[in-house]
């Protein structure tokens, strides 16, 4: 057994538009789990490329999205904080772990359903093949946790199904290597707190996205507090008063939305929200949710500006954390290989 702690692996795609859900629904946890694990954090460049991006723009959101995790707390010194193109092994091992999958689990993954629309065969092969990818970047690192949102539970479960399958597939040549009985661990999805899934604050049944077309649909952590503000204030919601219990919630979705963004960014139940805002109107409930919102933010998209005008450090963050990631990475990468009887 090893002595390591805990490992926890996890990526954010720097496709823009960086928002509240992401912030609450992953990096929060990001940021909390470094107390007592060892972390990689990855900006997933090669998750983003499989919707178009601008060159320029993404080159410039792989900055964005490093910045934000080290200004919400992210240690760069302690943790490994990189963009995955830096190591050729997630590349490598997606390949061999697309010869593992079966085409059947990836026609189920609703992900790709969602993304590629109606317009199915005009999608590109890395957006379907993007959970293969999404299991090689976890395993890589033979990661125990993965600390994600809600909408990547699915694909969690299809990476355990690829580490399961590897493991049975080449069981002899594992032990006959003497790499134990299980090559790749089964990671453990962390999908915790009270915001695991933020909606959309246009339409509660949609998730919060950073595709949505109308900007007033989410709060992005580059919002002032001017425009956080104005977004709460035009957030829909429905004419009643805020129930009294957590189970008053069912059936509005928009109500359940902000009581939970509320929870979240406070550090509280959604019951104690209500035990304070219960019967009150939204008058009441959304210009304090505003301020709670401006508070949390607010320093992190201060602390964000503060380091993007440094792209130096930014880049030397990168490169520093592709150097320890490869060095962890490698010699799991290697033992692939041997496993599979690759020959160098
Ligand atoms: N609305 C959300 N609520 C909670 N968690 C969320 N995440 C994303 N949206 C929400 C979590 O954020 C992490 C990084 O997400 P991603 O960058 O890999 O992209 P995504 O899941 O495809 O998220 P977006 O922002 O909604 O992008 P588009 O518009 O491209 O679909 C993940 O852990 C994710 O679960």
């Amino acid at each position: 057994m090893s002595e390591r702690k805990p490992r926890v692996f996890s990526g954010v795609q720097p496709t823009g538009n960086l928002h509240l859900g992401n912030y609450l629904g992953a990096i929060v946890r990001f940021v909390d789990l470094q107390q007592d694990h060892e972390c990689i954090y990855c900006v997933v460049d090669m998750h983003a490329i499989t919707v178009w991006q601008d060159p320029q723009e993404l080159t410039r959101n792989i900055r964005e999205v490093t910045a934000a995790f080290i200004a919400t707390g992210i240690d760069p010194q302690k943790q490994i904080i990189f963009n995955q193109s830096r190591v050729s092994g997630h590349a490598e091992l997606a390949w061999v772990f697309n010869c593992v999958a079966r085409i059947g689990w990836l026609n189920r993954m609703t992900q790709f359903k969602e993304k590629a629309g109606k317009n199915r065969e005009k999608a590109s092969v890395g957006l379907y093949d993007y959970p293969v990818l999404m299991a090689a970047d976890i395993l890589l690192y033979h990661a125990d946790k993965v600390p994600v949102g809600e909408d990547q539970k699915q694909h969690l479960e299809l990476t355990r199904d690829i580490a399961q399958k590897f493991n049975n597939d080449y069981a002899p040549r594992i032990r006959e290597l003497g790499l134990g009985e299980e090559f790749f661990p089964l990671p453990e999805p962390v999908i915790a707190g009270p915001a695991t899934r933020v909606m959309s604050l246009k339409d509660g049944t949609k998730k919060m996205s950073k595709s949505d077309p109308s900007d007033l649909s989410r709060i992005n952590l580059s919002d002032d507090a001017d425009t956080i503000a104005k977004k709460i204030r035009k957030a829909r919601t429905d004419p009643e008063p805020l129930p009294e219990t957590v189970e008053g919630l069912k059936d509005r979705p928009e109500a359940a939305n902000l009581v939970g963004i509320y929870a979240a960014l406070a550090g509280i139940s959604k019951e104690k929200v209500l035990e304070e805002f219960g019967g009150r109107g939204f008058a009441d409930f959304k210009p304090a949710l505003a301020d709670l919102t401006v508070e949390k933010l607010a320093p992190i998209n201060a602390e964000m500006k503060r380091l993007l005008e440094d792209p130096g450090y930014i880049d030397g963050v990168l490169a520093a954390g592709a150097e320890r990631a490869r060095a962890i990475a490698e010699p799991i990468y290697a033992d692939v290989k041997r496993i599979v009887g690759f020959l160098g």
